[in-house]
Protein backbone atom coordinates (compact mmCIF):
# COMPACT_ATOMS: atom_id res chain seq x y z
CA UNK A 1 0.00 0.00 0.00
CA UNK A 2 1.39 3.91 0.42
CA UNK A 3 0.85 3.81 3.55
CA UNK A 4 3.52 5.03 5.10
CA UNK A 5 4.87 2.33 7.95
CA UNK A 6 5.07 3.99 11.74
CA UNK A 7 6.71 2.34 14.63
CA UNK A 8 6.25 4.35 18.04
CA UNK A 9 8.00 3.48 20.80
CA UNK A 10 5.46 4.38 24.33
CA UNK A 11 7.84 4.94 27.16
CA UNK A 12 4.82 4.66 29.81
CA UNK A 13 6.03 5.44 33.25
CA UNK A 14 9.36 4.81 32.70
CA UNK A 15 12.97 6.69 32.71
CA UNK A 16 15.24 9.07 33.91
CA UNK A 17 18.05 11.56 32.90
CA UNK A 18 20.79 9.04 32.57
CA UNK A 19 18.83 5.97 30.95
CA UNK A 20 17.38 8.03 28.54
CA UNK A 21 20.46 9.20 27.14
CA UNK A 22 22.03 5.96 27.06
CA UNK A 23 19.01 4.86 25.06
CA UNK A 24 18.19 7.38 22.60
CA UNK A 25 21.96 7.08 21.98
CA UNK A 26 21.58 3.78 21.33
CA UNK A 27 18.68 4.06 18.92
CA UNK A 28 21.07 6.93 16.90
CA UNK A 29 23.63 4.87 15.86
CA UNK A 30 21.56 2.67 13.92
CA UNK A 31 21.36 2.65 10.03
CA UNK A 32 18.43 0.86 10.26
CA UNK A 33 16.91 4.44 11.63
CA UNK A 34 17.09 5.41 8.10
CA UNK A 35 14.42 3.16 6.78
CA UNK A 36 11.41 3.97 5.46
CA UNK A 37 9.61 3.84 8.37
CA UNK A 38 8.58 6.54 10.74
CA UNK A 39 10.41 6.19 13.79
CA UNK A 40 9.28 7.96 17.48
CA UNK A 41 9.61 7.84 20.85
CA UNK A 42 6.80 9.13 23.46
CA UNK A 43 8.30 9.92 26.67
CA UNK A 44 6.68 11.70 30.03
CA UNK A 45 6.28 14.71 29.56
CA UNK A 46 9.11 15.74 31.34
CA UNK A 47 11.88 14.24 28.97
CA UNK A 48 10.28 15.95 25.78
CA UNK A 49 12.89 18.88 25.55
CA UNK A 50 15.90 16.01 26.48
CA UNK A 51 14.40 13.33 23.64
CA UNK A 52 13.89 16.87 21.43
CA UNK A 53 17.36 17.64 22.28
CA UNK A 54 19.54 14.63 21.89
CA UNK A 55 17.05 13.33 18.64
CA UNK A 56 17.11 17.22 16.79
CA UNK A 57 18.50 16.54 13.25
CA UNK A 58 17.33 12.37 13.39
CA UNK A 59 15.30 10.39 11.98
CA UNK A 60 13.57 9.81 15.12
CA UNK A 61 10.94 12.14 15.94
CA UNK A 62 9.46 12.27 19.66
CA UNK A 63 5.64 12.43 21.12
CA UNK A 64 4.16 12.85 24.36
CA UNK A 65 1.82 9.93 25.81
CA UNK A 66 -1.45 12.49 26.63
CA UNK A 67 -2.56 15.95 25.72
CA UNK A 68 -5.07 18.31 27.50
CA UNK A 69 -7.98 19.17 26.13
CA UNK A 70 -7.71 22.85 26.78
CA UNK A 71 -5.62 25.35 24.87
CA UNK A 72 -4.61 27.00 28.66
CA UNK A 73 -6.27 28.62 31.17
CA UNK A 74 -7.09 27.34 35.04
CA UNK A 75 -6.47 23.78 34.48
CA UNK A 76 -3.95 22.66 36.89
CA UNK A 77 -1.43 19.91 36.06
CA UNK A 78 -2.82 19.81 32.18
CA UNK A 79 -0.02 20.23 29.08
CA UNK A 80 -1.60 21.71 25.86
CA UNK A 81 -0.97 20.89 22.07
CA UNK A 82 0.20 23.88 21.56
CA UNK A 83 3.19 23.50 24.26
CA UNK A 84 3.99 20.32 22.73
CA UNK A 85 4.26 21.70 19.60
CA UNK A 86 6.27 24.94 21.10
CA UNK A 87 9.14 22.53 22.73
CA UNK A 88 9.02 20.82 19.28
CA UNK A 89 7.05 17.28 20.04
CA UNK A 90 5.02 16.78 16.85
CA UNK A 91 3.11 13.85 18.04
CA UNK A 92 0.87 12.51 20.98
CA UNK A 93 -0.63 9.23 22.04
CA UNK A 94 -4.21 9.73 22.78
CA UNK A 95 -7.12 7.69 24.71
CA UNK A 96 -4.51 4.58 25.79
CA UNK A 97 -6.31 1.97 27.24
CA UNK A 98 -4.43 2.87 30.36
CA UNK A 99 -5.71 6.58 30.51
CA UNK A 100 -9.35 5.00 29.81
CA UNK A 101 -8.66 2.74 32.76
CA UNK A 102 -6.98 4.46 35.23
CA UNK A 103 -8.76 8.07 34.20
CA UNK A 104 -11.92 7.32 32.94
CA UNK A 105 -10.80 8.70 29.63
CA UNK A 106 -14.22 8.63 27.68
CA UNK A 107 -14.25 8.39 23.46
CA UNK A 108 -15.87 11.64 23.82
CA UNK A 109 -13.41 13.03 25.86
CA UNK A 110 -10.44 10.95 22.92
CA UNK A 111 -11.90 13.26 20.32
CA UNK A 112 -11.78 15.79 21.80
CA UNK A 113 -8.49 15.57 22.43
CA UNK A 114 -7.75 14.80 18.40
CA UNK A 115 -8.85 18.21 18.00
CA UNK A 116 -6.95 19.76 19.85
CA UNK A 117 -3.89 18.24 19.05
CA UNK A 118 -4.57 18.99 15.34
CA UNK A 119 -5.05 22.60 16.17
CA UNK A 120 -1.62 22.70 17.04
CA UNK A 121 -0.15 20.87 14.49
CA UNK A 122 0.48 17.36 16.33
CA UNK A 123 -0.60 14.22 15.44
CA UNK A 124 -2.31 12.37 17.37
CA UNK A 125 -2.34 8.74 17.51
CA UNK A 126 -5.50 7.23 19.09
CA UNK A 127 -5.49 3.66 20.62
CA UNK A 128 -9.10 1.77 20.77
CA UNK A 129 -9.19 -1.85 22.15
CA UNK A 130 -11.61 -4.29 23.46
CA UNK A 131 -11.26 -6.17 26.48
CA UNK A 132 -10.82 -9.65 27.39
CA UNK A 133 -14.34 -10.19 28.07
CA UNK A 134 -15.79 -8.18 25.33
CA UNK A 135 -13.85 -10.48 22.74
CA UNK A 136 -15.24 -13.55 25.04
CA UNK A 137 -18.82 -12.80 24.29
CA UNK A 138 -18.30 -11.70 20.73
CA UNK A 139 -18.32 -8.22 20.65
CA UNK A 140 -15.03 -7.11 20.14
CA UNK A 141 -15.97 -5.32 17.01
CA UNK A 142 -18.93 -3.30 18.83
CA UNK A 143 -16.80 -2.28 21.64
CA UNK A 144 -14.10 -0.46 19.03
CA UNK A 145 -16.46 0.50 16.85
CA UNK A 146 -18.16 2.59 19.72
CA UNK A 147 -14.90 4.11 20.46
CA UNK A 148 -14.12 5.26 17.19
CA UNK A 149 -17.57 6.66 16.46
CA UNK A 150 -16.90 10.33 18.13
CA UNK A 151 -13.50 10.02 15.67
CA UNK A 152 -15.67 8.83 12.91
CA UNK A 153 -18.03 11.71 13.57
CA UNK A 154 -15.21 14.24 13.45
CA UNK A 155 -15.49 13.76 9.33
CA UNK A 156 -13.03 12.31 6.61
CA UNK A 157 -11.01 15.06 6.45
CA UNK A 158 -9.89 15.05 10.00
CA UNK A 159 -9.40 11.01 9.87
CA UNK A 160 -6.81 10.98 7.19
CA UNK A 161 -4.68 13.87 9.47
CA UNK A 162 -4.22 10.96 12.36
CA UNK A 163 -2.99 7.68 12.77
CA UNK A 164 -4.83 4.71 14.62
CA UNK A 165 -3.49 1.98 17.08
CA UNK A 166 -5.46 -1.18 17.71
CA UNK A 167 -4.22 -2.51 21.17
CA UNK A 168 -6.34 -5.52 22.41
CA UNK A 169 -6.65 -4.97 26.21
CA UNK A 170 -5.87 -8.46 26.86
CA UNK A 171 -2.57 -8.07 25.09
CA UNK A 172 -1.11 -5.11 26.86
CA UNK A 173 2.01 -6.01 28.79
CA UNK A 174 0.46 -9.03 29.17
CA UNK A 175 3.14 -11.27 26.93
CA UNK A 176 -0.33 -12.74 25.04
CA UNK A 177 -0.44 -11.14 21.84
CA UNK A 178 -3.32 -11.36 19.24
CA UNK A 179 -2.56 -13.63 16.10
CA UNK A 180 -1.77 -11.75 12.76
CA UNK A 181 -5.10 -12.95 11.89
CA UNK A 182 -6.86 -12.01 14.71
CA UNK A 183 -5.28 -8.58 14.38
CA UNK A 184 -5.52 -8.62 10.48
CA UNK A 185 -9.08 -8.81 10.62
CA UNK A 186 -9.76 -6.00 13.45
CA UNK A 187 -8.07 -3.97 11.46
CA UNK A 188 -9.78 -4.62 8.66
CA UNK A 189 -12.99 -4.40 10.14
CA UNK A 190 -11.83 -0.64 11.39
CA UNK A 191 -10.38 0.18 7.96
CA UNK A 192 -14.09 -0.09 6.65
CA UNK A 193 -15.72 1.59 9.22
CA UNK A 194 -13.38 4.45 9.31
CA UNK A 195 -13.77 4.26 5.46
CA UNK A 196 -10.24 5.39 4.90
CA UNK A 197 -7.63 3.64 3.17
CA UNK A 198 -5.17 5.99 3.86
CA UNK A 199 -5.54 6.05 7.89
CA UNK A 200 -2.79 4.18 9.12
CA UNK A 201 -3.74 1.91 11.56
CA UNK A 202 -1.10 0.40 14.39
CA UNK A 203 -1.09 -2.71 16.48
CA UNK A 204 -0.08 -2.65 20.11
CA UNK A 205 0.33 -5.13 22.87
CA UNK A 206 3.28 -7.14 22.97
CA UNK A 207 4.56 -6.51 19.79
CA UNK A 208 8.42 -8.17 19.80
CA UNK A 209 11.20 -7.96 17.75
CA UNK A 210 10.20 -12.14 17.55
CA UNK A 211 6.19 -11.23 16.50
CA UNK A 212 6.92 -7.76 14.64
CA UNK A 213 7.47 -9.01 11.08
CA UNK A 214 4.74 -11.30 11.22
CA UNK A 215 2.40 -8.81 12.31
CA UNK A 216 3.71 -6.34 9.59
CA UNK A 217 2.97 -8.81 7.25
CA UNK A 218 -0.47 -8.39 7.22
CA UNK A 219 -2.43 -5.59 4.51
CA UNK A 220 -3.70 -3.83 6.93
CA UNK A 221 -1.13 -3.78 9.71
CA UNK A 222 0.90 -0.08 9.16
CA UNK A 223 3.43 -0.42 12.32
CA UNK A 224 3.33 -0.65 15.62
CA UNK A 225 2.76 1.09 19.08
CA UNK A 226 5.59 -0.61 21.50
CA UNK A 227 5.93 -0.61 24.93
CA UNK A 228 7.37 -2.64 27.10
CA UNK A 229 9.99 -3.56 24.24
CA UNK A 230 10.54 0.16 23.69
CA UNK A 231 13.09 0.19 26.50
CA UNK A 232 15.21 -1.86 25.05
CA UNK A 233 17.04 0.00 22.18
CA UNK A 234 18.13 -3.18 20.53
CA UNK A 235 14.83 -4.88 21.04
CA UNK A 236 13.23 -2.03 19.42
CA UNK A 237 15.45 -1.52 16.40
CA UNK A 238 15.00 -5.28 15.26
CA UNK A 239 11.18 -4.39 15.37
CA UNK A 240 12.00 -0.75 13.41
CA UNK A 241 14.27 -3.32 10.79
CA UNK A 242 11.50 -5.70 10.87
C1 LIG B 1 0.30 -1.39 24.71
C2 LIG B 1 1.72 -1.37 24.36
C3 LIG B 1 2.18 0.01 23.98
P1 LIG B 1 3.17 -3.27 25.48
O1 LIG B 1 0.01 -0.57 25.83
O2 LIG B 1 1.23 1.03 24.02
O3 LIG B 1 2.47 -1.81 25.47
O4 LIG B 1 3.93 -3.38 24.19
O5 LIG B 1 4.08 -3.27 26.70
O6 LIG B 1 2.09 -4.30 25.56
Amino acid sequence: SSRKRLVAGNWKLNGSLDGNSRLLQELLVRPEMQAECDVLVCVPYVYLPQAVRILKGSAIAVGAQDVSVHAKGAYTGEVSAAMLADIGCRWVIVGHSERRQYHQESSAQVAAKVLAALDAGVTPIVCVGEQLADRQAGQEVCVVQDQLEPIKALGAQIVSRLVLAYEPVWAIGTGLTASPQQAQQMHQQIRAYMESDQVRILYGGSVKADNAAELFAMPDIDGALVGGASLDAQEFLRIVAA
